[in-house]
């Protein structure tokens, strides 16, 4: 059958770039990963993560009741802390100087992304405000830290998000708040540890809307245009033989920064997507999930700007997620305590042999040392999206505000690429667990 001319010329707008699609026999596993992060969004034990609402809303299936009941949960979890204008909090916009604590970070990334869900959902601006005011307010907070010690108070990553939130919802931003990203991004300070393809993938999405969207003016659109080139080159330079871009879990926003700034080699994009598809069981937990279903629907977080949310095909009914199978028989790991920074009063703190179930995770590790040696192993771990984050080893904090962590290793020096929950380490495995800068 012909098609008529009219069509022919609107298909370039309504397909995803030919070398951005995602191969057709593939389509049954994405529509499982959905099904499963949609499972996973229907537990009402877990807290609601906005960037698992952005995933869902950017997917091209969908069940709108279930979107609809998260949104809800999410609204009502955001209404507590931002229900009131800055103002009668206490603050004026710019003396966010004295308003920030260290035990509390601006929450800059959180809120751009559900700045972002709420737009995916099509809500009207009126009803958001004052999330815009407080979302400009944390971006001030956050650039204060980075003019006093060369870096935000959260991250490069969380104030990436928090500009391309800002940009999806057509808010013009101070200069020098952009500038500071671009600096950062010319002098190459953006990463540290395994996280640079991540950040960088985040600013680059955040230079190219502000380019496209027309929300600053030509000489500054020209250097933003550049540098977000620059970063998709990088990106592309930096890929495996096996396509993969950084690791696993940062593949996916190589892929996003192909896709928002159309440069994407067709050999590139479809090798960083085999990549994914082909490993695709490495993304089991609900944050992993909705970084990768974005790409694998061929679609970008700029793609949330021009969202119009009609006629969404009401397909998808959710799915349960399997728990890791049981190893039968036991292990054992030999758990390691590393503390190399300059205050530390010797090097190593901790090391023995720990007998765990054949298939427990680092996590059964610590509890298992705890167990066996109550006063000597103590460690604390706190909830994040990501599942539980190591702070607290041996009674040592990793402070948040002196930019230290408790860094995951496999001996002698491998990082490992998931957290503490889910890592399952082999038999007879040396892990260490090591205070480190970033
Ligand atoms: C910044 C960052 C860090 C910083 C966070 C500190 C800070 N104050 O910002 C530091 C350097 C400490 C860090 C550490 C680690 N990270 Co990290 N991190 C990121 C990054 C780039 C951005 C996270 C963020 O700000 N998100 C935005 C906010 C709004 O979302 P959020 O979920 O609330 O973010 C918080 C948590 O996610 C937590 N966090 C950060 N990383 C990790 C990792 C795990 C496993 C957990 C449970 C929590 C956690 O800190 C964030 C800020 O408070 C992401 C990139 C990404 N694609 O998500 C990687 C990422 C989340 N990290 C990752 C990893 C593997 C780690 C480590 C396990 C590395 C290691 N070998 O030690 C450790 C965690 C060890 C531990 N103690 O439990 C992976 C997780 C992959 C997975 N399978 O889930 C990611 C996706 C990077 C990647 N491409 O591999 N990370």
């Amino acid at each position: 059958m012909r098609l008529p001319l009219v069509l022919l010329l609107l298909l370039p707008a309504v397909l995803p770039a030919r070398c951005c699609g995602v191969p057709e026999g593939s389509a049954g596993a994405v529509r499982a990963l959905g099904a499963r992060l949609l499972g996973l969004a229907g537990d009402p034990t877990r807290d609601p993560d906005p960037a698992v609402y952005l995933a869902l809303r950017l997917a091209r299936e969908h069940d709108p009741r279930l979107e609809q009941r998260y949104l809800e949960r999410l609204q009502d979890a955001f209404r507590h802390p931002y229900g009131r204008s800055l103002q009668a909090h206490g603050h004026s916009r710019w003396d966010a100087e004295h308003s920030t604590s260290a035990a509390e970070p601006p929450q800059t990334g959180r809120l751009a992304l559900y700045l972002l869900g709420l737009r995916a959902a099509c809500r009207p601006p009126r009803s958001h405000r004052t999330l815009v005011t407080w979302l400009k307010h944390y971006l001030e907070e956050d650039w204060i830290g980075s003019w006093q010690d060369g870096h935000p108070l959260t991250s490069y990553y969380q104030y990436g998000l928090g500009v391309l939130a800002l940009c999806v919802h057509h808010k013009r931003l101070r200069e020098g708040v952009i500038r500071r990203l671009l600096t950062a991004q010319n002098y190459g300070r953006l990463g540290h540890h395994g996280s640079l393809v991540d950040t960088g993938a985040v600013v680059a999405l955040a230079f190219t809307c502000l380019e496209q969207r027309k929300l600053v003016g030509t000489d500054l659109a020209a250097e933003l245009r550049a540098a977000a080139h620059g970063v998709s080159r990088g990106m592309a330079e930096l890929q495996g033989s096996d396509g993969i871009v950084g690791n696993i879990y940062s593949t996916p926003w190589a892929l996003q920064v192909f896709l928002a700034t159309g440069t994407c080699q067709e050999s590139e994009f479809s090798r960083g997507m085999a990549a994914l598809l082909e490993n695709l069981e490495a993304f089991g937990t609900a944050a992993t999930m909705a970084q990768v279903l974005p790409v694998l629907h061929g679609r970008s977080y700029l793609d949330i700007a021009s969202m119009q949310c009609r006629e969404e095909p009401d397909t998808l009914t959710p799915l349960d997620t399997e728990p890791p199978a049981e190893v039968p028989g036991n292990k054992t790991v030999q758990l390691v305590v590393e503390c190399p920074l300059p205050w530390c009063y010797e090097l190593r703190l901790y090391d023995r042999p720990v007998p765990v179930p054949a298939s427990a995770s680092v996590l059964g590790v610590l509890q298992a040392a705890a167990a066996l040696e109550p006063h000597v192993f103590k460690f604390h771990a706190q909830d994040t999206p990501h599942g539980p984050f190591l702070t607290q080893v041996l009674g040592l904090e990793a402070r948040r505000e002196k930019r230290n962590y408790w860094r995951l290793l496999r001996a002698p020096d491998t990082p490992l690429q998931m957290g503490i929950a889910d890592y399952r380490p082999e038999d007879g495995e040396t892990l260490i667990l090591r205070l480190s800068e970033w």
